[in-house]
């Protein structure tokens, strides 16, 4: 199924220079890039982003870091691309997430595990309207597509 999933590279990754080396995976995968920029992350927009987590120890960590610095946010379009990209960001904990992964490559720490990725079609549809107008998102054209895909 054609899906649109969102991506944010997290403060620490956009320090390290990562942006270019994230995105260029998704790319060579086959995903198309329908939105994309650089936004910093205020205070609630960041609560609002981790609604979900608002009761968790971790909670006050977690947006500390995520509104320490500007971020970069992406919307992916592709063939079952919610799940699919899930796979490639790997364990929400870098040390149990797989060699080959983005977080089992470039990461270390819970806290700073680099990149987040939409987890169903419910979170990536709430997920892209926080942080993107219909206006910014685009069609264009694929022309491998017919390649990518059977
Ligand atoms: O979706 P994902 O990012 O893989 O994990 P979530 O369980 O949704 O947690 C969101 C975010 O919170 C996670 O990327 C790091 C942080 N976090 C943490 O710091 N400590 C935990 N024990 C669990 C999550
Ligand atoms: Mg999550």
């Amino acid at each position: 199924m054609m899906e649109k999933t969102f991506v944010m590279i997290k403060p620490d990754a956009v320090k390290r220079r990562l942006i270019g080396e994230i995105i260029q995976r998704f790319e060579k995968r086959g995903l198309q890039i329908v939105a994309m920029k650089m936004v910093d992350v205020d205070k609630e927009l960041a609560k609002k982003h981790y609604a979900e987590h608002k009761d968790k120890p971790f909670f006050k960590d977690l947006i500390k870091y995520i509104t320490s610095s500007p971020v970069v946010v992406l919307v992916l379009k592709g063939k079952n691309c919610i799940s699919v990209v899930r796979k490639m960001v790997g364990a929400t904990d870098p040390k149990e997430a797989e060699s080959g992964t983005i977080r089992g490559d470039f990461a270390l720490e819970i806290g700073r595990n680099i990149i987040h990725a939409s987890d169903s079609p419910e979170s990536a549809e709430r997920e892209i309207k926080l942080f993107f107008k219909n206006s910014e998102i685009f069609e264009y054209n694929m022309p491998d597509a017919d390649i990518i895909y059977e």
